[in-house]
């Protein structure tokens, strides 16, 4: 399988987020990639292709212009305005707190953050973008190089980014840029089956309307977890996207037989859909280990997931999302590709 890797990965390196009333080390760090790349070197994988610049065009497909640039230029303005350390939010425009838009700095933030676990600090921007043009490299291998499957080692991650919100350590969203991308390059009907231990709140939202793009999610029952406020299974989808959405979220706990079942579910319907490629935003923080979720996968489960997904005989893209257990994530993730790719023979 081809790999791209996006090579400005660690420059997204923020000094801290809000964990349950304390600032501390973020889960989402350069390590975990570090970690992926040796993992996957100590399996023989010695290839990783550099991204090439596709621009802002894809990106301006999913995400509002006047949020891109905030992204862009909010770390710049926040320095210069004195502050010395990392963009969070604290405040945020709930229903009747309604004057914005807004010139000042604090407002603008709480204006486009949905959670305060996502710092931007100086490399945010150019992490994220290069890892938008990562994966629409992976993309391009894909649809029109002839590749079965590639993968987008990347981060920071994408699948709860809005069209014009941040959170959930997610900026750009990679999985629906990708997706939209895939449409604009001719495929009539794209699958997004998400398998991080997280909701894909951001990718449902964006197509939620649409029956051009079917999303799919297996997750930690959001009646518990992150991202709390959408996820649930009477989701479906609305107007012309009613039917084209799939949640299915599962109870704290979660082993490898009851997600399994699951991915059953979303086969069937992915099979009924018949959809010309699909995009996996891959997290692994359904792990055992992971420190900020439930599930009890494990290192050997990965090969099993890998082969599930290969059994729906689709030219594939996986893109990188959570997984904090900093150790063995690069063998976990290494094992889904490497189920994948033996299930695919
Ligand atoms: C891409 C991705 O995996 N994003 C996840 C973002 C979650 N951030 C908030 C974490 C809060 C977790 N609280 C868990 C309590 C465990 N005791
Ligand atoms: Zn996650």
């Amino acid at each position: 399988m081809r790999i791209y890797l996006n090579s400005d990965y660690a420059m997204h390196n923020a000094s801290g987020e809000m964990h349950q009333g304390k600032l501390v080390d973020c889960f989402e760090n350069p390590s975990r990639l570090d970690n992926i790349i040796t993992a996957f070197k100590a399996n023989g994988v010695s290839e990783f292709n550099s991204a090439e610049d596709f621009g802002m065009q894809a990106i301006l497909a999913v995400h509002d212009a006047d949020y891109v640039d905030f992204l862009q230029s909010i770390y710049p303005k926040w320095r210069a305005a004195g502050n010395t350390g990392d963009v969070i939010p604290y405040i945020w425009p709930v229903p009747g707190l309604k004057r914005a838009p807004h010139q000042n700095l604090n407002a603008q933030v709480g204006r486009y953050a949905f959670s305060s676990d996502s710092p931007i600090m100086q490399g945010t921007w150019q992490a994220t973008y290069s890892g938008v043009q990562t994966a629409l490299s992976s993309l391009k291998a894909v649809q029109q190089q002839g590749q079965n499957a590639a993968f987008c080692l990347s981060r920071p991650p994408g699948h709860h980014a809005h069209k014009a919100n941040y959170g959930g350590y997610c900026f750009l969203n990679n999985a629906a840029i990708c997706a939209q991308a895939a449409r604009d390059n001719g495929a009539a009907k794209v699958c997004v089956l998400d398998v991080d231990f997280h909701h894909g709140n951001g990718t449902q939202d964006i197509f939620y309307q649409r029956n051009d793009v079917l999303t799919l999610s297996i997750h930690g029952d959001p009646a518990h977890n992150f991202p709390y406020y959408l996820g649930f299974a009477d989701e479906i989808g609305e107007g012309s996207g009613e039917g084209f959405n799939l949640n299915l979220p599962l109870a704290d706990g979660t082993d490898m037989l009851q997600w399994t079942q699951a991915l059953q579910l979303a086969a069937k319907k992915i099979q009924d859909y018949a959809p010309d490629i699909l995009i996996v935003p891959l997290g692994v923080d359904t792990f055992a280990l992971d420190p900020i979720s439930t599930f009890t996968l494990t290192t050997e489960d990965y090969l099993t997931m890998g082969a599930l997904i290969a059994d729906l005989n689709l030219p594939c893209v996986f893109l990188m999302e959570g997984g904090y257990d900093v150790g063995p994530i690069g063998q976990n993730v290494y094992n889904v590709l490497r189920g994948f790719e033996d299930g695919a023979n």
